[in-house]
Protein backbone atom coordinates (compact mmCIF):
# COMPACT_ATOMS: atom_id res chain seq x y z
CA UNK A 1 0.00 0.00 0.00
CA UNK A 2 1.63 3.78 -0.87
CA UNK A 3 0.37 6.44 0.59
CA UNK A 4 1.37 10.19 0.83
CA UNK A 5 2.20 10.43 4.89
CA UNK A 6 2.88 7.26 7.29
CA UNK A 7 2.23 8.55 10.51
CA UNK A 8 3.22 6.16 13.59
CA UNK A 9 1.39 6.83 16.89
CA UNK A 10 -2.51 7.69 17.61
CA UNK A 11 -1.09 10.08 20.47
CA UNK A 12 -2.26 13.68 20.32
CA UNK A 13 0.41 14.52 17.74
CA UNK A 14 -0.48 11.86 15.24
CA UNK A 15 -4.47 11.84 15.42
CA UNK A 16 -4.18 16.31 15.24
CA UNK A 17 -1.64 15.39 12.02
CA UNK A 18 -3.87 13.11 10.35
CA UNK A 19 -6.81 15.27 10.79
CA UNK A 20 -4.82 18.46 9.53
CA UNK A 21 -3.76 16.45 6.90
CA UNK A 22 -7.33 15.08 5.77
CA UNK A 23 -9.30 18.31 5.95
CA UNK A 24 -6.11 19.16 3.43
CA UNK A 25 -7.08 16.35 1.08
CA UNK A 26 -3.64 14.80 1.62
CA UNK A 27 -3.77 10.93 2.83
CA UNK A 28 -2.08 9.47 5.66
CA UNK A 29 -2.60 6.08 7.87
CA UNK A 30 -1.93 5.93 11.19
CA UNK A 31 -0.05 2.61 12.84
CA UNK A 32 -0.77 2.27 16.68
CA UNK A 33 0.59 -0.39 18.59
CA UNK A 34 -1.87 -0.26 21.28
CA UNK A 35 -5.28 -1.02 21.15
CA UNK A 36 -8.07 1.73 20.93
CA UNK A 37 -9.09 0.84 24.60
CA UNK A 38 -5.77 1.39 25.68
CA UNK A 39 -5.41 4.49 24.02
CA UNK A 40 -8.08 6.08 24.92
CA UNK A 41 -8.41 5.30 28.40
CA UNK A 42 -4.04 6.17 29.43
CA UNK A 43 -4.34 8.92 32.01
CA UNK A 44 -2.19 11.48 31.34
CA UNK A 45 -2.09 15.61 30.86
CA UNK A 46 -4.91 17.53 32.02
CA UNK A 47 -4.38 20.87 30.83
CA UNK A 48 -4.67 22.77 27.55
CA UNK A 49 -3.12 26.09 26.56
CA UNK A 50 -5.87 28.73 24.71
CA UNK A 51 -3.29 27.33 21.27
CA UNK A 52 -3.95 24.22 21.83
CA UNK A 53 -7.82 24.67 22.52
CA UNK A 54 -8.39 27.02 19.01
CA UNK A 55 -6.37 24.63 17.15
CA UNK A 56 -8.94 21.68 17.56
CA UNK A 57 -11.68 24.00 17.14
CA UNK A 58 -10.36 25.05 14.13
CA UNK A 59 -9.91 21.00 12.98
CA UNK A 60 -13.39 20.99 14.19
CA UNK A 61 -12.53 18.05 17.01
CA UNK A 62 -13.68 20.73 20.50
CA UNK A 63 -17.31 20.30 20.64
CA UNK A 64 -17.17 18.30 23.45
CA UNK A 65 -14.56 19.63 25.11
CA UNK A 66 -16.39 23.52 24.52
CA UNK A 67 -19.29 21.07 26.74
CA UNK A 68 -17.26 19.40 29.42
CA UNK A 69 -13.93 21.36 30.07
CA UNK A 70 -13.55 23.36 32.96
CA UNK A 71 -12.01 27.52 31.72
CA UNK A 72 -9.62 28.50 33.89
CA UNK A 73 -8.51 32.42 34.35
CA UNK A 74 -5.76 31.52 37.56
CA UNK A 75 -3.95 29.74 39.16
CA UNK A 76 -2.50 29.57 43.37
CA UNK A 77 1.00 29.42 44.33
CA UNK A 78 1.05 28.15 48.28
CA UNK A 79 4.72 28.49 49.54
CA UNK A 80 5.66 29.61 53.49
CA UNK A 81 2.28 29.21 54.60
CA UNK A 82 0.87 31.90 52.59
CA UNK A 83 -1.28 31.86 48.99
CA UNK A 84 -0.59 34.04 46.12
CA UNK A 85 -3.47 33.87 43.05
CA UNK A 86 -2.03 34.57 39.76
CA UNK A 87 -4.66 36.27 37.47
CA UNK A 88 -3.36 34.41 34.31
CA UNK A 89 -6.62 36.03 32.32
CA UNK A 90 -6.17 39.41 33.49
CA UNK A 91 -1.73 39.40 32.74
CA UNK A 92 -2.60 37.75 29.33
CA UNK A 93 -5.85 38.15 28.28
CA UNK A 94 -6.45 33.74 27.38
CA UNK A 95 -7.27 30.98 29.06
CA UNK A 96 -6.15 27.62 30.24
CA UNK A 97 -8.51 24.62 29.73
CA UNK A 98 -9.11 21.55 31.95
CA UNK A 99 -10.01 18.65 29.83
CA UNK A 100 -8.37 15.04 30.31
CA UNK A 101 -5.61 14.10 27.50
CA UNK A 102 -7.59 10.76 27.35
CA UNK A 103 -10.86 12.75 26.40
CA UNK A 104 -8.54 14.54 23.84
CA UNK A 105 -7.60 11.37 22.20
CA UNK A 106 -11.24 9.76 22.38
CA UNK A 107 -12.23 12.78 20.46
CA UNK A 108 -9.32 12.94 18.02
CA UNK A 109 -10.16 9.02 17.31
CA UNK A 110 -13.56 9.69 17.35
CA UNK A 111 -13.06 12.70 14.60
CA UNK A 112 -11.08 10.72 12.14
CA UNK A 113 -12.58 7.68 12.06
CA UNK A 114 -15.46 9.15 11.04
CA UNK A 115 -13.71 11.25 8.01
CA UNK A 116 -12.39 7.67 7.40
CA UNK A 117 -8.96 8.44 8.10
CA UNK A 118 -7.56 4.84 8.34
CA UNK A 119 -6.00 3.98 12.06
CA UNK A 120 -4.74 0.58 12.28
CA UNK A 121 -4.93 -0.11 16.18
CA UNK A 122 -2.22 -3.03 17.58
CA UNK A 123 -0.55 -2.45 14.53
CA UNK A 124 3.10 -2.10 16.13
CA UNK A 125 5.73 -0.62 13.15
CA UNK A 126 9.22 -2.24 13.72
CA UNK A 127 11.44 -0.73 10.66
CA UNK A 128 11.32 2.69 8.82
CA UNK A 129 13.55 2.43 5.85
CA UNK A 130 14.05 4.72 2.59
CA UNK A 131 13.57 8.16 4.13
CA UNK A 132 16.96 8.95 2.72
CA UNK A 133 15.59 7.32 -1.11
CA UNK A 134 12.44 8.85 -3.18
CA UNK A 135 9.94 7.34 -1.02
CA UNK A 136 10.05 5.60 2.47
CA UNK A 137 8.70 2.21 3.99
CA UNK A 138 7.36 1.21 7.20
CA UNK A 139 7.75 -2.78 7.94
CA UNK A 140 4.66 -3.25 10.89
CA UNK A 141 2.79 -6.22 12.48
CA UNK A 142 -0.40 -6.09 12.43
CA UNK A 143 -2.88 -9.42 13.28
CA UNK A 144 0.00 -11.36 13.03
CA UNK A 145 1.15 -10.99 9.83
CA UNK A 146 4.20 -8.61 8.83
CA UNK A 147 3.06 -5.60 6.49
CA UNK A 148 4.60 -3.03 4.69
CA UNK A 149 3.38 0.97 4.03
CA UNK A 150 5.12 3.07 1.12
CA UNK A 151 4.66 6.67 1.84
CA UNK A 152 5.88 10.07 0.46
CA UNK A 153 6.83 11.13 3.99
CA UNK A 154 7.01 9.45 7.96
CA UNK A 155 5.93 11.16 10.33
CA UNK A 156 7.23 9.80 14.38
CA UNK A 157 4.71 10.28 16.43
CA UNK A 158 6.06 7.83 18.45
CA UNK A 159 6.45 9.31 21.70
CA UNK A 160 9.41 8.53 23.67
CA UNK A 161 9.51 4.95 23.61
CA UNK A 162 8.97 4.69 19.83
CA UNK A 163 11.31 3.78 16.80
CA UNK A 164 11.28 6.70 14.78
CA UNK A 165 14.26 8.74 16.50
CA UNK A 166 16.01 5.87 16.51
CA UNK A 167 15.75 6.48 12.29
CA UNK A 168 18.18 9.98 12.98
CA UNK A 169 22.02 8.64 12.03
CA UNK A 170 23.61 8.69 15.09
CA UNK A 171 26.69 11.22 13.35
CA UNK A 172 23.66 13.86 13.42
CA UNK A 173 21.77 13.14 16.40
CA UNK A 174 21.70 15.39 19.30
CA UNK A 175 20.20 14.08 22.78
CA UNK A 176 20.12 17.19 25.35
CA UNK A 177 18.62 15.55 28.41
CA UNK A 178 18.29 16.37 32.40
CA UNK A 179 17.28 13.92 34.89
CA UNK A 180 15.25 15.13 38.36
CA UNK A 181 15.91 14.04 41.57
CA UNK A 182 12.19 13.45 42.30
CA UNK A 183 9.11 12.35 40.41
CA UNK A 184 5.22 12.37 40.97
CA UNK A 185 2.96 10.02 42.46
CA UNK A 186 -0.33 11.02 40.42
CA UNK A 187 -3.84 10.00 41.73
CA UNK A 188 -7.63 10.24 40.17
CA UNK A 189 -10.12 10.31 42.54
CA UNK A 190 -13.87 10.48 43.29
CA UNK A 191 -13.81 13.41 45.25
CA UNK A 192 -14.61 17.33 44.84
CA UNK A 193 -11.41 19.22 44.26
CA UNK A 194 -9.99 21.34 46.98
CA UNK A 195 -10.47 24.65 44.63
CA UNK A 196 -11.57 25.56 41.58
CA UNK A 197 -8.34 26.51 40.32
CA UNK A 198 -5.30 25.29 40.31
CA UNK A 199 -3.12 24.50 43.91
CA UNK A 200 0.37 24.79 43.22
CA UNK A 201 2.32 23.83 46.90
CA UNK A 202 5.52 23.98 47.62
CA UNK A 203 6.07 22.22 51.47
CA UNK A 204 8.75 21.49 53.18
CA UNK A 205 7.82 17.58 53.03
CA UNK A 206 8.17 18.13 49.00
CA UNK A 207 5.41 19.59 46.55
CA UNK A 208 1.50 18.56 46.25
CA UNK A 209 -0.05 19.96 42.98
CA UNK A 210 -4.39 19.56 43.34
CA UNK A 211 -5.43 19.85 39.84
CA UNK A 212 -9.43 18.50 38.53
CA UNK A 213 -10.91 16.35 35.75
CA UNK A 214 -14.29 17.72 37.12
CA UNK A 215 -16.32 19.09 39.69
CA UNK A 216 -16.28 15.73 41.17
CA UNK A 217 -13.29 14.46 39.82
CA UNK A 218 -10.17 15.27 41.58
CA UNK A 219 -6.02 15.14 39.88
CA UNK A 220 -3.68 15.52 42.39
CA UNK A 221 -0.19 14.86 42.57
CA UNK A 222 2.73 14.26 45.11
CA UNK A 223 6.67 15.19 44.95
CA UNK A 224 8.05 11.43 45.50
CA UNK A 225 11.42 9.90 45.20
CA UNK A 226 11.73 9.00 41.45
CA UNK A 227 12.19 5.67 41.70
CA UNK A 228 9.33 5.08 44.43
CA UNK A 229 7.14 2.24 45.04
CA UNK A 230 3.45 2.91 44.44
CA UNK A 231 3.01 0.07 46.45
CA UNK A 232 4.01 1.96 49.45
CA UNK A 233 1.64 4.68 49.45
CA UNK A 234 -1.81 3.12 51.10
CA UNK A 235 -5.29 5.84 50.01
CA UNK A 236 -4.52 6.78 53.48
CA UNK A 237 -1.31 7.60 53.51
CA UNK A 238 -1.82 10.02 50.16
CA UNK A 239 -5.00 11.45 51.67
CA UNK A 240 -2.99 12.56 54.49
CA UNK A 241 0.36 14.02 52.77
CA UNK A 242 -1.69 15.67 50.84
CA UNK A 243 -3.44 17.12 53.49
CA UNK A 244 -0.14 18.38 55.28
CA UNK A 245 1.46 19.70 51.88
CA UNK A 246 -1.89 21.71 51.60
CA UNK A 247 -1.09 23.19 54.73
CA UNK A 248 -3.08 25.01 57.12
CA UNK A 249 -4.85 27.94 54.74
CA UNK A 250 -8.33 29.08 55.65
CA UNK A 251 -11.14 27.85 53.34
CA UNK A 252 -8.95 25.12 52.07
CA UNK A 253 -9.92 21.69 53.35
CA UNK A 254 -9.07 17.88 51.05
CA UNK A 255 -12.55 16.40 50.33
CA UNK A 256 -11.47 12.52 50.24
CA UNK A 257 -12.86 9.65 48.11
CA UNK A 258 -11.87 6.56 45.69
CA UNK A 259 -8.78 6.91 44.41
CA UNK A 260 -9.48 5.23 41.38
CA UNK A 261 -6.02 5.19 39.86
CA UNK A 262 -2.71 6.04 41.06
CA UNK A 263 0.75 6.03 39.16
CA UNK A 264 4.12 6.72 39.60
CA UNK A 265 5.65 9.62 36.83
CA UNK A 266 9.97 10.15 36.64
CA UNK A 267 10.91 13.44 35.92
CA UNK A 268 13.16 14.05 32.86
CA UNK A 269 13.83 17.28 30.44
CA UNK A 270 14.82 15.74 27.10
CA UNK A 271 15.04 17.45 23.73
CA UNK A 272 16.38 15.39 20.40
CA UNK A 273 18.01 17.25 17.18
CA UNK A 274 17.44 17.00 14.69
CA UNK A 275 13.79 16.94 14.51
CA UNK A 276 14.13 15.93 10.57
CA UNK A 277 16.07 13.46 8.17
CA UNK A 278 15.52 12.86 4.99
CA UNK A 279 11.37 11.70 4.46
CA UNK A 280 11.02 11.83 7.99
CA UNK A 281 9.90 14.40 10.84
CA UNK A 282 9.45 13.34 14.78
CA UNK A 283 6.48 15.15 16.72
CA UNK A 284 5.64 15.19 20.07
CA UNK A 285 7.18 13.39 22.34
CA UNK A 286 9.57 11.20 20.21
CA UNK A 287 11.46 14.42 19.81
CA UNK A 288 10.88 15.94 23.30
CA UNK A 289 9.53 15.52 27.13
CA UNK A 290 9.55 17.71 29.91
CA UNK A 291 8.29 17.29 33.77
CA UNK A 292 5.02 17.62 33.65
CA UNK A 293 4.64 20.59 36.62
CA UNK A 294 4.36 23.08 33.38
CA UNK A 295 1.89 20.84 31.62
CA UNK A 296 3.34 21.72 28.46
CA UNK A 297 3.76 18.12 27.17
CA UNK A 298 0.90 17.24 25.00
CA UNK A 299 0.39 21.44 24.01
CA UNK A 300 4.21 20.68 22.74
CA UNK A 301 2.52 17.66 20.82
CA UNK A 302 -0.28 20.12 19.29
CA UNK A 303 1.93 22.90 18.60
CA UNK A 304 4.93 20.71 17.00
CA UNK A 305 2.05 19.40 14.74
CA UNK A 306 1.12 22.49 13.61
CA UNK A 307 4.34 23.35 11.91
CA UNK A 308 4.45 20.26 10.39
CA UNK A 309 0.98 19.96 9.15
CA UNK A 310 1.87 23.34 6.86
CA UNK A 311 5.33 22.00 5.64
CA UNK A 312 3.07 18.98 4.20
CA UNK A 313 0.39 21.06 3.04
CA UNK A 314 2.75 23.56 1.43
CA UNK A 315 4.36 20.72 -0.61
CA UNK A 316 1.22 18.92 -1.72
CA UNK A 317 -0.64 22.27 -2.72
CA UNK A 318 1.95 24.36 -3.52
CA UNK A 319 5.15 22.17 -4.13
CA UNK A 320 7.35 24.19 -1.73
CA UNK A 321 9.18 21.67 0.13
CA UNK A 322 11.10 25.11 1.67
CA UNK A 323 8.82 24.50 5.48
CA UNK A 324 10.69 21.14 5.52
CA UNK A 325 13.71 23.02 6.39
CA UNK A 326 12.52 25.22 8.51
CA UNK A 327 10.27 22.39 10.55
CA UNK A 328 12.96 21.63 13.13
CA UNK A 329 14.53 24.99 14.03
CA UNK A 330 11.00 26.54 13.88
CA UNK A 331 9.59 23.72 16.24
CA UNK A 332 12.71 23.67 18.66
CA UNK A 333 12.44 27.65 19.46
CA UNK A 334 9.22 27.01 21.12
CA UNK A 335 10.04 23.85 22.40
CA UNK A 336 13.59 25.12 24.15
CA UNK A 337 11.22 28.10 25.55
CA UNK A 338 8.73 25.10 27.38
CA UNK A 339 11.68 23.37 28.22
CA UNK A 340 13.00 26.69 30.06
CA UNK A 341 9.68 27.49 31.69
CA UNK A 342 8.97 23.37 32.85
CA UNK A 343 12.29 23.32 34.26
CA UNK A 344 11.71 26.81 35.94
CA UNK A 345 8.43 25.85 37.37
CA UNK A 346 9.47 22.34 38.47
CA UNK A 347 13.06 23.71 39.90
CA UNK A 348 11.20 26.57 41.85
CA UNK A 349 8.15 24.37 43.34
CA UNK A 350 10.21 21.20 44.27
CA UNK A 351 12.51 20.08 46.84
CA UNK A 352 15.60 18.94 45.94
CA UNK A 353 17.60 16.66 47.63
CA UNK A 354 20.24 18.06 45.75
CA UNK A 355 19.63 21.54 46.99
CA UNK A 356 21.93 23.29 49.86
CA UNK A 357 20.75 24.92 52.89
CA UNK A 358 21.32 28.16 50.74
CA UNK A 359 19.32 26.50 47.32
CA UNK A 360 16.26 26.15 49.53
CA UNK A 361 15.86 29.69 51.29
CA UNK A 362 17.06 31.39 47.41
CA UNK A 363 13.82 29.28 46.18
CA UNK A 364 11.56 30.52 48.43
CA UNK A 365 13.09 33.86 47.82
CA UNK A 366 12.03 33.28 43.76
CA UNK A 367 8.99 32.30 44.75
CA UNK A 368 8.34 35.68 46.47
CA UNK A 369 9.62 37.22 43.62
CA UNK A 370 7.46 36.01 41.26
CA UNK A 371 4.49 35.81 43.27
CA UNK A 372 4.82 39.61 44.89
CA UNK A 373 5.72 41.64 41.44
CA UNK A 374 3.31 41.90 38.58
CA UNK A 375 6.45 41.54 36.44
CA UNK A 376 7.01 37.63 37.75
CA UNK A 377 3.63 37.59 37.44
CA UNK A 378 3.36 37.64 33.61
CA UNK A 379 6.49 36.10 33.40
CA UNK A 380 4.52 33.26 34.39
CA UNK A 381 1.12 34.06 33.28
CA UNK A 382 2.61 34.49 29.46
CA UNK A 383 4.30 31.15 29.52
CA UNK A 384 1.33 29.23 31.70
CA UNK A 385 -1.30 29.78 28.83
CA UNK A 386 1.60 29.27 26.19
CA UNK A 387 3.21 31.05 23.85
CA UNK A 388 1.83 32.04 20.60
CA UNK A 389 2.76 29.23 17.73
CA UNK A 390 4.93 29.87 14.98
CA UNK A 391 4.11 29.35 11.29
P1 LIG B 1 2.18 9.70 22.99
O1 LIG B 1 3.19 8.98 23.84
O2 LIG B 1 0.94 10.22 23.61
O3 LIG B 1 1.70 8.76 21.79
C1 LIG B 1 2.62 7.95 21.10
C2 LIG B 1 1.85 6.75 20.59
O4 LIG B 1 2.71 5.99 19.74
C3 LIG B 1 1.39 5.82 21.69
O5 LIG B 1 0.01 5.60 21.60
C4 LIG B 1 2.18 4.55 21.47
O6 LIG B 1 1.45 3.39 21.79
C5 LIG B 1 2.47 4.63 19.97
N1 LIG B 1 3.67 3.89 19.55
C6 LIG B 1 4.88 3.89 20.15
N2 LIG B 1 5.73 3.10 19.44
C7 LIG B 1 5.02 2.60 18.38
C8 LIG B 1 5.34 1.72 17.31
N3 LIG B 1 6.57 1.21 17.18
N4 LIG B 1 4.38 1.44 16.39
C9 LIG B 1 3.14 1.97 16.51
N5 LIG B 1 2.76 2.80 17.51
C10 LIG B 1 3.71 3.11 18.44
N6 LIG B 1 1.87 16.07 29.84
C11 LIG B 1 1.27 17.14 30.42
O7 LIG B 1 1.17 18.19 29.77
N7 LIG B 1 0.78 17.05 31.72
C12 LIG B 1 0.85 15.88 32.44
O8 LIG B 1 0.41 15.83 33.59
C13 LIG B 1 1.44 14.74 31.85
N8 LIG B 1 1.49 13.54 32.51
C14 LIG B 1 2.09 12.45 31.90
C15 LIG B 1 2.17 11.18 32.55
C16 LIG B 1 2.78 10.08 31.92
C17 LIG B 1 2.83 8.73 32.62
C18 LIG B 1 3.35 10.22 30.64
C19 LIG B 1 4.05 9.05 29.96
C20 LIG B 1 3.28 11.45 30.00
C21 LIG B 1 2.64 12.57 30.61
N9 LIG B 1 2.54 13.81 29.98
C22 LIG B 1 1.95 14.89 30.54
C23 LIG B 1 3.09 13.99 28.69
C24 LIG B 1 2.10 13.44 27.66
O9 LIG B 1 0.87 14.06 27.82
C25 LIG B 1 2.74 13.63 26.31
O10 LIG B 1 3.32 14.92 26.19
C26 LIG B 1 1.79 13.41 25.17
O11 LIG B 1 1.21 12.14 25.31
C27 LIG B 1 2.59 13.51 23.88
O12 LIG B 1 1.81 13.07 22.85
P2 LIG B 1 2.46 12.24 21.63
O13 LIG B 1 3.69 12.92 21.19
O14 LIG B 1 1.35 12.02 20.68
O15 LIG B 1 2.98 10.88 22.27
C1 LIG C 1 -2.81 17.73 34.92
O1 LIG C 1 -4.02 18.01 34.84
O2 LIG C 1 -2.39 16.56 34.81
C2 LIG C 1 -1.83 18.85 35.16
C3 LIG C 1 -2.31 20.15 35.20
C4 LIG C 1 -1.43 21.19 35.41
C5 LIG C 1 -0.08 20.92 35.60
C6 LIG C 1 0.40 19.61 35.55
C7 LIG C 1 -0.48 18.56 35.32
O3 LIG C 1 0.78 21.96 35.81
Amino acid sequence: MHIQVGIIGAGPAGLLLARMLHLQGISSIILESRSRPYVEGRIRAGLLEQGSVDLLTETGMADRLYKEALVHEGIELLFDGQRHRIDITALTGRKVYIYGQQEVVKDMIAANLAAGVPILFEADAYEISGIEGDRATIRYRHEGKDEVLTCDYVAGCDGFHGISRDMIPAHLFKGHDRIYPYGWLGILANAAPTRDELLYCSHDNGFALFTMRSATVSRCYLQVAPDENVDNWSDDRIWSELEKRLGKHEGLTISTGEITQKSVTAMRSFVAEPMRHGRMFLAGDSAHIVPPTGAKGMNLAISDIYVLAKALVAFYKKNDASLFDSYGPTCLRRIWRAQHFSWWMTSMLHNSPEASPFDDKRRIAELYTVATSVAGQTLLAENYVGLPFEA
